[in-house]
């Protein structure tokens, strides 16, 4: 996948896209990342990026000209169609439904905004999409780039290895995973639960199963009602709802 990124800021990129994994994704040539400054962008003496809003009001916007002249130029150099994202607080919240559809393209474009957004006419004609992050404040786009890339590239067939991609798959989706231990089985008195050292697979299987179900009723009821639970799932949701309940009582009494 060829990605593309304009921005303000290029810095910014060089710790996150140079460790791990996404170095990784890059070296074996999955994912190529170029970084364009929307500076050399402008033709004027002091290569301004931004200009006070028309009708007034607090900050700077976005001029269209560096930003249309930057998509255009990118596009002539990729080999193929970029999907162009126009990364603002104003745009579609970001997921993994939507990483999963972008890992798909062959080539994306993405807009960092900086100030207090870009002029709308960018977002009209040069922009496929906009996406945002969620419900809070950035100083920019680039922190939420490097959010999506970083989601997007673990996707991308050949990345992960292939014992860890089939994690994905539907027996772990959309749940909160089990909680995990490693050695030492005692550390300052404190167990690993007897289970995880039984080696009955069954049993280890279900009781993971369980606490996915346990942590996400408690944290995360909002995803329980999302999917669709098998006839044993709800069965140990019943035991979790169950035991809760019992701790409740034992609390009250
Ligand atoms: C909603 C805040 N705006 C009030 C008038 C001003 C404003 C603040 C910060 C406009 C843009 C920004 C910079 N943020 C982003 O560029 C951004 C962002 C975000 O702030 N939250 C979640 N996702 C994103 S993606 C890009």
């Amino acid at each position: 996948m060829r990605v593309d990124i304009i921005t303000l800021f290029p810095s910014m990129f060089q710790g996150p896209f140079d460790e791990s994994i996404i170095k990784r994704a890059r070296e074996k040539g999955i994912l190529e990342i170029n970084l364009h400054n929307l500076r050399e962008f402008t033709h004027t003496k002091h290569r301004t990026v931004d200009d006070l809003p028309f009708g007034g009001g607090v900050g700077m916007v976005m001029k269209p000209e560096p930003l249309f002249e930057a998509v255009e130029k990118i596009k002539t150099q990729a080999d193929f169609t970029s999907r162009v994202l126009l990364l603002s607080p104003q745009g579609i919240p970001f997921c993994q439904e939507k990483a999963k559809e972008l890992a798909k393209e062959q080539a994306l474009l993405l807009i960092c905004g900086h100030y207090e957004g870009v002029d709308e006419r960018v977002r009209e004609y040069s922009v496929d999409e906009e996406i945002s992050l969620g419900d809070y404040v950035l100083t920019g786009g680039e922190l939420a780039a490097m959010v999506i890339i970083d989601v997007v590239a673990r996707m991308l067939p050949g990345v992960l290895g292939c014992e860890q991609s089939a994690k994905e798959d539907s027996f772990y989706h959309g749940l909160l995973d089990y909680p995990q231990y490693t050695r030492p089985a005692s550390f300052c008195a404190w167990k690993v639960p007897e289970v995880l050292l039984s080696g009955n697979h069954y049993k280890i299987k279900l009781w993971r199963r369980k606490k996915m179900l346990e942590a996400t009723l408690r944290k995360r009821p909002d995803l329980l009602r999302k999917i669709k639970l098998s006839e044993a799932d709800k069965k140990l949701l019943r035991e979790v709802k169950e035991r809760l309940a019992d701790a409740n009582k034992t609390a009250k009494s």
